[in-house]
């Protein structure tokens, strides 16, 4: 990169489409309609304070203009934007309980599908802390020209051509993921674009951060304890206790540990055997970005990439983060609970 140029995320895609001479570019071109609707939802974001659209639906703002629910908001401009791409055959959103297949010719011959949770973390909004966008891209598994399926929105996550998210925080980030790695884009206001800001980015093997609700500890069986006993014990040569960071937002807790390192948690508990975030828009994609930054990514009882979906909004536990303390975590729990 030549010293203190800009280079835009499309410029960046476009680069890396090069690489592979029989690439057609539609993936490019998918991630740019996806980094579109992220500025869109950014600029929505971003004086949410001065409209009346927080948690109310038909709200109006002080020009008195009919408001949306900033994550229905989200949700539609997703919608809308893959629709007139030419490259996306239909969707799976947190916020529709089926898939939504794209019926105009262009996006039944298109040879992807998108899954997302359009505004992650949406209860933080009242009280300005950082939300974001999930995504998780697939080449589909049924037939070109025709109708996109189901099936195309349960496959693994193994099977995922790209994911990533988008940050709407101090900075607002595009962060994605493809088999080439995981690259960082931050948009630059003053020209509507995202530049790459973290190139290559990766996952350190080690950290001092543990992240998970400890309000639910009490839910927890007795493995989970004993690893929050170990995350707490004094063992300063081995960097313990560790520091407790939680934001309760997952794109903000999962961007602190791909830069930091760490471990975020959200495990199964009594009430919850299968805990609180979903397969398909949370942990796949994120999974996806972690492991391509040299971390890890399980349920507990599997890899989260290889768990097969049954359903579009199945749930998973996950332990999720760097490569060493993941494993550790894993080590304490089965040593506790070997029928893990
Ligand atoms: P809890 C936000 O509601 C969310 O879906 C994730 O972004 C976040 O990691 C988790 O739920 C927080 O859940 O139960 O700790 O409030």
């Amino acid at each position: 990169m030549a010293q203190g140029k800009l280079i835009t995320m499309d410029e960046f895609t476009i680069m890396e489409t090069r690489k592979f001479p029989q690439a057609t570019g539609e993936l490019s071109s998918l991630l740019r309609d996806i980094g579109l609707a992220g500025k869109i939802i950014n600029k929505q974001v971003r004086k949410a304070g001065l409209v009346d659209i927080l948690g109310k639906h038909g709200a109006t703002n002080v020009q008195g203009e009919e408001q949306m629910k900033l994550d229905i908001y989200a949700n539609e401009t997703l919608i809308n934007i893959l629709k007139n791409s030419t490259d996306c055959a239909g969707i799976a959103s947190e916020e529709n309980d089926n898939h939504v297949c794209y019926e105009d010719t262009y996006s039944a011959n298109s040879k992807y599908v998108v899954l997302f949770d359009p505004l992650d973390g949406s209860s933080n909004i009242d009280v300005n802390a950082p939300i974001g966008t999930i995504f998780a891209i697939y080449r589909r598994v049924s037939e070109l020209g025709q109708p996109c399926t189901e099936a195309d929105f349960l496959q693994p996550g193994n099977k995922l051509m790209a994911a990533g998210y988008i940050i709407y925080g101090s900075s607002t980030m595009m962060v994605y993921a493809t088999k080439l790695g995981v690259n960082g884009f931050t948009l630059e206001p003053s020209i509507g674009e995202f530049c790459l800001s973290h190139p290559d980015m990766k996952c350190p093997e080690n950290g001092k951060i543990y992240s998970l609700n400890q309000g639910n500890t009490v839910k927890y069986d007795a493995g989970m304890k004993a690893y929050l006993e170990y995350c707490m014990e004094s063992k300063k040569d081995e960097g313990r206790p560790y520091s407790h960071r939680y934001i309760g937002s997952m794109v903000a807790d999962m961007h602190r540990t791909l830069l930091k390192g760490g471990i975020f948690i959200y495990p199964g508990d009594k009430g919850a055997p299968k805990g609180k975030l979903r397969l398909q828009y949370e942990c796949n994609p994120m999974a996806f970005i972690i492991e391509a930054a040299g971390g890890i990514a399980v349920s507990g009882a599997q890899d989260i990439l290889d768990i097969e979906p049954t359903e579009l909004h199945q749930r998973t536990p996950i332990f999720i983060g760097s490569k060493n303390m993941v494993n550790r975590a894993m080590e304490i729990m089965k040593q506790t609970e070997p029928a893990i």
